[in-house]
């Protein structure tokens, strides 16, 4: 994943949304350029194009300002969305309450429907941040996420760790059916002894 090559790829957007301060667009230009930026708070939005592997789709990113003034514009980037990623701040736990209903506010968006989310649980460089599996509960991420395809991806915008996983990870969910990608998961879950219930817990991925 990095820069477009020469030859055009199909597009498939994907829209990143979360709190203001969460890291959306350090870990955008962190994706793009490997460069750590300075930010300033995005008023409007920020796009980049991604590079996947030839079998798939390149990835048009959008980072839509999280502000709580700029949030009702997003749903004017709904209806193209092939993907979404929430980011959020894991070691901002006094937010996470309003992380979770903004996100179950886009998530119940008719043109959202069965659209695959990966949350990227942002920030796990520093001390005190919260885990996927926490995260998971905190966001109530279990009840929302009925019927699409869902990870948490631990990630930190400022070393580069997981992005490019997270990205992966919502052009292997934007690929494969969800029935699929349930399977795929019960199959792993087996090859390390674990039980349905505790890996739908950990790593989500629809009902
Ligand atoms: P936003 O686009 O979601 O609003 P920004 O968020 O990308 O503007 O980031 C908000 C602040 O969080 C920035 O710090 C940025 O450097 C910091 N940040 C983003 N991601 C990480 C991360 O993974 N780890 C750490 N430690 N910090 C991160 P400032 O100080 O400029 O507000
Ligand atoms: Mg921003």
């Amino acid at each position: 994943m990095g820069t477009r090559g020469s030859k055009p790829q199909k597009q498939a957007q994907v829209l990143m949304l979360g709190l203001d301060g969460s890291g959306k667009t350090t870990l955008l230009y962190k994706l793009k350029y490997n460069e750590s930026v300075v930010t300033v708070p995005t008023v409007g939005f920020n796009v980049e194009t991604l590079d996947t592997d030839r079998s798939s789709p390149g990835l048009t990113v959008w980072d839509v300002g999280g502000q709580r003034k700029m949030r009702p514009h997003w749903k004017h980037h709904y209806s193209d969305t092939a993907g979404l990623v929430f980011v959020v701040d894991s070691c901002d736990q006094k937010r996470l309450d309003e992380a979770r209903k903004e996100l179950s506010r886009v998530l119940r968006y008719e043109s959202l429907k069965g659209v695959p989310l990966v949350v990227l649980a942002n920030k796990q460089d520093l001390p005190g941040a919260l885990n996927p599996e926490e995260l998971c509960v905190k966001l109530d991420l279990m009840r929302l996420c009925d019927s699409r395809g869902w990870f948490v991806q631990p990630c930190s915008a400022t070393t580069g760790m997981g992005l490019e996983e997270g990205f992966r990870r919502i052009v292997y969910l934007m690929k494969t059916p969800l029935k699929q990608t349930q399977e795929d998961i019960k199959v792993k879950m087996r090859s390390k002894g674990l039980s349905v219930t505790a890996m739908k817990q950990m790593f989500g991925c629809g009902s």
